[in-house]
Order: C-alpha cells, then sequence, then structure tokens
C-alpha cells in the first residue's frame, strides 16, 4: 500500500461530505428539533434515529429528495478554493440509503427520487477533472433500515466496545434479517459496487460497535484484492484498516509518523442543520488544519450541503478564506 499511503499524506487537506436523505429534515422532524425529546447524538443525520421514525414512514421522504442546485463543479471549486487536495464523500450513511446508483438496493438516490441522479458519480468526474483524489464514505457496519439489529443480538459488542452504545441499534424497529444476512446481501456488495463502479483513493467506513472481526476481515479484503492502493480507515473495525483517526472533533495530543486522519465540521453537526449557525472562524478552522497537520496527520473537514444541493454559504465562505491564507503562505 505504499504508493496509496504517499499519496494521502501527500494530501494533507480534504473535504468531507455528509450528504443524504437525512439532509431533507435539516434536523426538524414534525415540527421537533433534534433538541427536543430523544436519546442519542443530536447530529442531524441521526433524525431517525433520534425521533425514532419507522422505515416504512422515513422512506417516503425519499420522494422530498430533488437537489436541482446540485452541480458537482461547483462543490469540487470550492474544495479547490479551500486548498483541499482530495474528498471523502457519503455515499450511504446509517440510515441506509445509497447516494450511488446501486443494484443490490433501490433504496437510492437514482431509484427513489425525483432527481435520478447518481451524486456519486458525478462527484467523482468532477474530482478527477480537477485533480483531486475522490474517497467515499459508507456506513458499513450501522444500517438502521436493513441492516438486522446492527450485529447487537447476534453478536453483542465488539472487542474493547463498550456496551452502552445501544443507542446505536434500531430497536425502534428492526429489520427482520440477521445482521450476517445484511452484511452478505447488502452492506458487502454495496461495497463491491463502489469498488467496481468508482475510482476511489479511500474508504471510509463507521461504527465498528457490534461488528464481528471476521466482518471486518472480510471487508478489508474485499477492498485489497479490488485495488490494493485504496486505503480503508481504522473505523472498518477490530483493528483492521490503514488510516487512524483519533475521534470526532479531537485533535491529538502528540505527533505521529503513522497515517492518520483527523476529522472535524465545520458547526456542530456532520449533516446539514438548518438551525445550527454556530461555524468555526476562518482562524479556527486555520488552527485545526495546523494543528492536525504539524503533528503528521490529515486534516478531513466537513461540509453539509442542503437538499437543494447547495453546501451552505457561510461554510463555502469560511473554508475559501482559509485558502486564500494557504495561498499567501505558498501551501496550496
Ligand atoms: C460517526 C457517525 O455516527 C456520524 O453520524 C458521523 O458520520 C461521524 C463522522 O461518524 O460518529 C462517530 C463515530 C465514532 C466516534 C464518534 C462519532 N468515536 O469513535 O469517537
Amino acid at each position: 500500500k505504499q504508493k496509496g499511503r504517499d499519496r494521502f499524506n501527500k494530501n494533507k487537506y480534504g473535504m468531507f461530505i455528509h450528504w443524504g436523505l437525512y439532509s431533507t429534515f435539516g434536523g426538524v422532524y414534525k415540527g421537533e428539533k433534534m433538541e427536543d425529546g430523544g436519546t442519542g447524538p443530536r447530529v442531524a443525520e441521526w433524525i431517525m434515529r433520534r425521533k425514532e421514525i419507522p422505515r416504512a414512514e422515513y422512506e417516503k421522504h425519499a420522494k422530498n429528495f430533488n437537489p436541482q442546485k446540485f452541480n458537482a463543479d461547483e462543490w469540487v471549486a470550492i474544495a479547490k478554493a479551500a486548498g483541499m487536495k482530495y474528498i471523502v464523500m457519503g455515499s450511504k450513511h446509517h440510515e441506509g440509503f445509497a447516494m450511488f446508483d446501486s443494484k443490490v438496493s433501490d433504496f437510492n438516490i437514482v431509484d427513489a427520487t425525483p432527481f435520478g441522479r447518481d451524486a456519486i458519480k458525478e462527484m467523482e468526474i468532477a474530482a478527477k477533472k480537477a485533480g483531486l483524489d475522490f474517497g467515499v464514505y459508507y456506513s458499513n457496519a450501522l444500517d438502521w433500515r436493513s441492516g438486522g439489529d446492527s450485529g447487537l443480538k447476534d453478536y453483542g459488542p465488539a472487542p474493547g466496545i463498550k456496551a452502552r452504545r445501544a443507542l446505536f441499534v434500531n430497536n425502534f424497529d428492526p429489520s427482520p434479517v440477521s445482521y450476517d444476512d445484511y452484511i452478505k446481501n447488502k452492506s458487502l456488495p454495496q461495497v463491491k459496487e463502489l469498488l467496481a463502479n468508482y475510482d476511489l483513493s479511500q474508504i471510509w467506513f463507521d461504527t465498528p460497535i457490534y461488528i464481528p472481526p471476521k466482518h471486518s476481515m472480510e471487508f478489508y479484503q474485499t477492498v485489497y484484492e479490488a485495488n490494493p492502493e485504496i486505503l480503508v480507515n481504522a473505523r472498518i473495525g477490530n483493528g483492521f484498516g490503514d488510516i487512524g483517526t483519533p475521534g470526532d472533533n479531537v485533535i491529538p495530543d502528540k505527533a505521529s509518523s503513522n497515517t492518520w486522519e483527523g476529522i472535524a465540521t465545520t458547526n456542530h453537526s456532520w449533516g446539514f442543520k438548518s438551525y445550527d449557525t454556530d461555524w468555526k472562524s476562518p482562524k479556527e478552522t486555520l488552527y485545526w488544519l495546523i494543528a492536525n497537520v504539524s503533528k503528521g496527520g490529515n486534516f478531513l473537514l466537513n461540509v453539509g450541503p442542503d437538499s437543494d444541493g447547495v453546501i451552505p454559504k457561510e461554510s463555502a465562505d469560511i473554508l475559501k478564506q482559509v485558502g486564500q491564507w494557504l495561498t499567501v503562505n505558498g501551501e496550496a
């Protein structure tokens, strides 16, 4: 993996994109915000779990997903102006909705929405055209729509994980399949689709709460066999992975020569949260970038486009101002 690793380490600064069906809610369900009742994280992409929206009800919202202002070249231009060298875009979050053309499940952006376009393909093309590396986030371990019970009953917590994370489970409306069936029939096949149909520099797996080592191993092997230079992050679970993550919005104390990537949000949510206007200033953002990069890591900074397909102007402006600083100081 030396080539992939060298490329990743040289890139240093990237754009994380959280965009999905959850973006149509903007953190509000039936007039109630994330903060009004419920348990679990208050980040907007968690609305299904936090408001305990049944799957049959949740899927109806795909009809509302019609981001007519989405323009991949514009998003890539923002990343470029920010001085970023790569993009990691959400291809399926815990809600189970694929943002790409999937034959494995029709709960996807092409088949289930009036929009009908493959957002991952458009972004892959635009990124490549601009000379940026392109990777995807894929929630392999958690899927509240078709992920069984997230592995809780079948396997229990993965080694080293505390059991109190029961809130990761869709116990409000469990899907009838077993965890093994979900991995075999949806999660792994969709990862194979991504590997076959898109040219990826990395895959960002997530939330290895109950996934057993044998399945983490299967994902690692699947990516490796498709292309050994594609890096996967440590959240593939159970000690596998090429890229370490210190934690969400965490800067490590010490420098390290390992391959790692700090991640942070521009406000307090990954997915679009209509009422969160508490943006990190350009100075604060620059601090995050320098704090991570000076310690030998990469920095992946998130934006949460809205359901029209627009990256909130405030965050785009902040990113561009940081980019200007990089240009003036000869780093971009
Ligand atoms: C996960 C997701 O649940 C969240 O929605 C978002 O996509 C984020 C990037 O990743 O959240 C996590 C996962 C792991 C930790 C914290 C939040 N962790 O290990 O500290």
